[in-house]
């Protein structure tokens, strides 16, 4: 209940960033949210959904269907190792429930997204390079 808290409010606070971002002159708040399909959890190396130097972020189908991944993902070292302790923001652009875990097997401390919420960074959760698999939950 903690962990959906937390990622409820990081909705509010995201939403402030777009706005502060409409700012002229100069403004450092500038993110990229890279494109995370409608169905889809989303996974990106650095916080504000940016996947800064690496150039790579993870998205994998809710529902299944996708030739690229499909939840659920029991060990990112095993399917995604470039993912694997590394996600340090995330978005479920789905309509169900998705938890992302510390260890394998949906093991240890988790982050719960709620359908159609983000988490800005995963900090907020105490769960920043954390992340090893995800399910529907
Ligand atoms: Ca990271």
């Amino acid at each position: 209940m903690r962990f959906r808290s937390a990622a409820l409010s990081t909705v509010v606070v995201a939403a402030t960033l777009t706005l502060a971002a409409t700012v002229p002159a100069g403004a450092s708040t500038q993110t990229t949210i890279y494109d995370c399909t409608d169905g889809q959890i989303c996974l990106y190396p650095d916080p504000n959904f940016s996947t800064g130097s690496a150039g790579y972020f993870g998205a994998w189908a809710v529902n299944g269907g996708s030739s690229f991944g499909n939840l659920p993902v029991p060990n990112l070292h095993d399917s995604a190792p470039l993912m694997d302790d590394k996600a340090s923001s995330g978005l479920n652009n789905s309509d169900q429930q998705v938890c992302a875990y510390a260890d394998p097997n949906y093991q240890g401390n988790w982050i719960v997204f709620p359908p159609h919420t983000q988490l800005a960074d995963f900090r907020t959760a105490g769960l920043d390079d954390q992340v090893t698999s995800i399910r529907v939950c």
